[in-house]
């Protein structure tokens, strides 16, 4: 990028942060009249109904202490625009290289890419930063690239595509000079080439629930990886996306996985089948959310499962169990079996999704726990070596907090230079 490019950049994103100001203190404004309208009319009831309400809002008290106890989401708060730093910057240049025009872009989005960027901090400090170190401007040589791939398994991307990145360079080492900048562009197309093959392999670029069909979307993985809490908050992505969507409470086997469930369901409107006797079936229990989700016409199952039970064969046993129930109800039913993979795990992580693809029937991933961790790179071997889509990722542990997966937008974090 020359001078004349950096100033245009800086500028379009300078719009971009005006007109994202002005629309969110007009939205500020226009919900400050809504609300004054509201307290006038309340006012009015209140006087009406002093005592009634004092009654009432002591109920609410202690419904919100209950809740609060609770591992669930905290409130759903909507992201507002932050400074006009280097985070707004690089995140609307990303947003910018895959199309959008200024008024295309929303706050959800800069503040998405902002936690995404932040999340792979860690993992970029460890790995980018001394690759930048170690290029410099200087053209790449055999040696640097003997670095690189020292980085780039230290970054837990698997020792199957570290081969294929550095056999890649290689190659166009031999044919010509690659300068630092073009190198880490090279680098850049070749992580992204291993993500998007197991996405295109499957022939379906964005997961979304297929309408007019049920859509069973079953949530597996090992004890504490955050299925419960992915399953949340991909029931309030589909219910804001106006999916009718459903969850069943699969998981017999952790005692307050029900509870967890009701808050974050609550949270996004959005029903839990679940049966609170003890040993409960969880295959009796997607039986009765499959009876449920088809009387109300729901798109989407989630169903949740347990992580531990007393054997992996017990997992594996269940996890067929309740495939088979679904089939043999709804055999036209759009069934998706999504491994969730915690990325501080790192290999193990891989192991994970080694075991669980050889008797789980998967067909996708979901990474979470982005934030904070040095080995999102594990997110490469698993589509290198596992061959799976990665469907989405989750950075926090917020209701906002998980976004479909987009390839482009995770590698550009990976290796954001700042
Ligand atoms: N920082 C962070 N924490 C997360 C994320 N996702 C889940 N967690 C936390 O990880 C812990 C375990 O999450 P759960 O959703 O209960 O995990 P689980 O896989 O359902 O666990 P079991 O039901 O015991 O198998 C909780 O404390 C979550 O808040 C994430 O993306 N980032
Ligand atoms: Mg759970």
């Amino acid at each position: 990028m020359n001078n004349t490019d950096s100033d245009n950049s800086l500028e379009w994103a300078s719009q971009a942060y005006a007109l994202l100001k002005k629309r969110q203190e007009e939205q500020k404004q226009e919900l400050q009249k809504q609300e004054e309208q509201k307290q006038e009319l309340q006012k009015q009831e209140e006087q009406k109904q002093e005592l009634q309400k004092q009654e009432e809002q002591k109920q609410v008290l202690t419904d919100s202490a209950i809740t609060d106890n609770l591992a669930g989401p905290k409130t759903i708060t909507k992201p507002e625009l932050g400074e006009f730093d280097d985070n707004f910057t690089w995140s609307a240049m990303v947003l910018a290289a895959q199309g959008k025009t200024i008024n295309q872009i929303s706050i959800d989005e800069i503040d998405w890419l902002t936690k995404l960027r932040r999340g792979l901090e860690e993992t970029r400090k460890g790995f980018v930063t001394d690759l930048l170190d170690k290029l410099g401007d200087d053209p790449l040589t055999p040696e640097s690239l003997d670095d690189l791939e020292t980085l780039l398994i230290r970054a837990d991307v698997g020792i199957d595509s570290t081969d294929k990145v550095i056999s890649s360079l290689r190659k166009k080492l031999n044919e010509e000079v690659v300068g630092g900048e073009a190198g880490i562009k090279f680098l850049k197309q070749e992580l992204k080439l291993i993500i998007d093959k197991p996405i295109k392999n499957s022939g379906i670029d964005l997961l979304v629930p297929q309408k007019g069909k049920l859509n069973v979307w079953l949530l597996v993985g090992v004890n504490g990886v955050g299925k419960t809490t992915t399953l949340g908050k991909l029931a309030y992505l589909s219910s804001s996306s106006n999916y009718k969507t459903l969850i069943a409470a699969a998981d017999t086997f952790r005692a307050a996985a029900v509870e967890q469930l009701k808050v974050w369901g609550e949270r996004s409107n959005v029903d839990v089948i679940s049966n609170q006797s003890k040993n409960a079936d969880p295959a009796a229990v997607v039986f009765d959310a499959i009876n449920s989700a088809k009387k109300r016409n729901i798109d989407l199952l989630l169903v949740d499962t347990a992580g531990r039970l007393q054997t992996k064969n017990n997992l594996m046993d269940e996890l067929a169990k309740i495939k088979k129930i679904i089939d043999k109800k709804v055999p036209d039913a759009i069934v998706e079996s999504l491994l969730v993979l915690d990325a501080s795990q790192g290999q193990n992580g891989l192991k994970q999704a080694k075991s669980f693809a050889k008797s789980a029937n998967l067909t996708g991933a979901i990474i979470t726990k982005l934030d904070g961790t040095s080995r999102g790179g594990v997110s490469l071997a698993i589509s290198e070596e596992v061959n799976l889509p990665i469907r989405f990722i989750g950075a926090g542990e917020g209701m906002t907090d998980l976004r479909p997966f987009n390839s482009y937008e995770f590698v550009e974090a990976m290796l954001a230079d700042k």
